[in-house]
C-alpha cells in the first residue's frame, strides 16, 4: 500500500508563500518543497507527488542564492519543470569552505534551529556561538540540544555554559537514542514546522532524527574513541517528514562554518560587548589595546568574558576577510531587488486587472 500524500500545509506551506502566486500561477502551477538538492537535481515533494527533477539550463547560471536549496518552495509549470523559486521566509548561508569565497546556501524556510552538541570533550562554546550567530542573522529561533546525557556523570556544567551563550537561550539535555527523552523536542515539531539540526560530526543529529521518526532513515556512525569526534557519516542535507507532522532537516557535521553575511547576528549575539563598546574613547576602537578602550577595562575587571571577546573579534575579522564576497553579494542583492520589485509591480498590475 502506498503512503498517503501529505497536504501542502503539512509540508510547511503557508500564507507567506501563497500570496506570492499570481492568478495565472495559482491556476497553472503546482508548489513543491525541496527535500534535497544536489548539483542540478532536486528531490521535491508536493501534495500529489514526489519526484527527482533536473533543473532546466537557465537555472545553472544563476548565483547560488537564487538556486533552490533544501527547504525551498518551487513552482512547477504544466510541463512538470521548475518554473519559479518562491521568496524565502528564512535562509541560512555560509561562505564556502577553504579558498572558495562564494556564498553557499545551507537551508531555507526553517522555523527552528536545533544546535546540537554532546556532553563530552567535543563541547565547544565558541563553535556553538557560530551557529547561534547564524540563527540570529536568519531570524530563526535557536534551541540548544545537548545530547549523550546518558554518558555523562554530570551534564550540568555543559548546561550552565550553554545558557551563558545568550540570555534566555533554551537548552535541552537528551539521550538521542531514547524516544521518551527525545520526545521533549516535539514541541518545536508541530504540523508544518521545519526544524534544522546542525552541529559537529558525531553529536547525534541523525540518531535523533531516527528516534523522532521511529524509523531508521538516516545512517549513523560511531565516534572516534580518542577524541570523541565523529566520522562525517551524513553527507547530504535532507528533509524528513515526521508521521505526526513537522519536518526535520538533517545535515552533515560541518568541518568549518565560515560565517558570511552575519553582521546583525554577531551584533545581536554579543550585545553585551557592543553595549560596553559605546564607552570606548574612539568610535572605531578595535578593542585590542587601543587607548581608552572600555571593553578591555571591562575584561580586566572580569565584567566581560575574555573568551567571548576573542570569539567576537575573530568572527568580525572573518566578516572582513569575506568583505569582497559581500560586496559582490550586495550588488547581486540589489540587482535581485530590482527584478523582484519589477515582478511584484507586474503581479500587482495583473491582479488589478481582475
Ligand atoms: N549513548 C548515546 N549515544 C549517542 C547519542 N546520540 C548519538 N549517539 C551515538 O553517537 C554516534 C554518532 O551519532 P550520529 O547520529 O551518526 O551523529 P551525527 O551528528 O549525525 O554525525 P554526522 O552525520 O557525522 O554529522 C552514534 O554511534 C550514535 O549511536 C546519545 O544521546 N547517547
Ligand atoms: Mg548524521
Ligand atoms: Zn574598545
Amino acid at each position: 500500500m502506498s503512503e498517503p500524500h501529505p497536504s501542502l500545509s503539512t509540508l510547511g506551506w503557508e500564507h507567506f508563500f501563497q500570496q506570492q502566486l499570481t492568478r495565472q500561477e495559482l491556476a497553472e502551477t503546482v508548489p513543491v518543497r525541496v527535500f534535497a538538492a544536489q548539483g542540478n537535481s532536486v528531490d521535491v515533494v508536493g501534495a500529489t507527488e514526489r519526484s527527482l527533477l533536473s533543473l532546466p539550463g537557465r537555472w545553472k547560471t544563476l548565483p547560488p542564492e537564487d538556486r533552490p536549496t533544501v527547504g525551498d518552495w518551487l513552482l512547477l509549470g504544466s510541463d512538470g519543470q521548475p518554473a519559479r523559486l518562491l521568496d524565502r521566509k528564512s535562509v541560512f548561508c555560509r561562505n564556502a569552505a577553504g579558498q572558495d569565497t562564494r556564498v553557499q546556501l545551507l537551508a531555507a524556510n526553517v522555523d527552528t534551529l536545533f544546535i546540537v552538541s554532546s556532553c563530552n570533550r567535543d563541547f565547544n562554546p565558541s563553535r556553538l556561538e557560530r551557529y547561534l550567530a547564524l540563527a540570529l542573522e536568519a531570524g530563526v529561533e535557536p534551541v540548544m540540544v545537548l545530547t549523550k546525557v546518558d554518558l555523562s556523570d554530570d551534564p550540568s556544567p555543559f548546561v550552565i555554559q550553554a545558557r551563558q551563550l545568550r540570555p534566555g537561550l533554551l537548552v535541552e539535555t537528551i539521550n538521542s537514542k531514547n524516544p521518551a527523552s527525545a520526545d521533549m523536542l516535539r514541541r518545536w515539531c508541530g504540523v508544518g514546522r521545519t526544524v534544522a539540526l546542525v552541529g559537529s560530526s558525531g553529536v547525534g543529529k541523525s540518531t535523533l532524527i531516527n528516534t523522532l521518526l521511529a524509523a531508521t532513515v538516516q545512517e549513523t556512525g560511531a565516534i572516534r574513541e580518542d577524541d570523541s569526534r565523529g566520522r562525517h557519516t551524513t553527507t547530504a542535507r535532507t528533509l524528513h517528514l515526521l508521521p505526526g507532522g513537522g519536518l526535520l532537516l538533517d545535515s552533515p557535521g560541518m568541518r568549518e562554518l565560515q560565517l558570511g553575511d552575519c553582521e546583525n547576528g554577531i551584533a545581536s549575539l554579543f550585545a553585551e560587548i557592543a553595549q560596553v563598546a559605546r564607552r570606548c574613547r574612539f568610535s572605531d576602537c578595535r578593542h585590542q589595546g587601543d587607548p581608552g578602550c572600555a571593553v578591555q577595562l571591562a575584561v580586566d575587571a572580569k565584567e566581560l568574558d575574555p573568551r567571548r571577546l576573542n570569539n567576537y573579534l575573530k568572527l568580525l575579522n572573518e566578516q572582513e576577510r569575506n568583505a569582497e564576497t559581500l560586496v559582490d553579494k550586495h550588488r547581486r542583492k540589489k540587482d535581485f531587488g530590482k527584478s523582484y520589485k519589477k515582478s511584484m509591480a507586474a503581479k500587482l498590475d495583473e491582479r488589478s486587472r481582475y
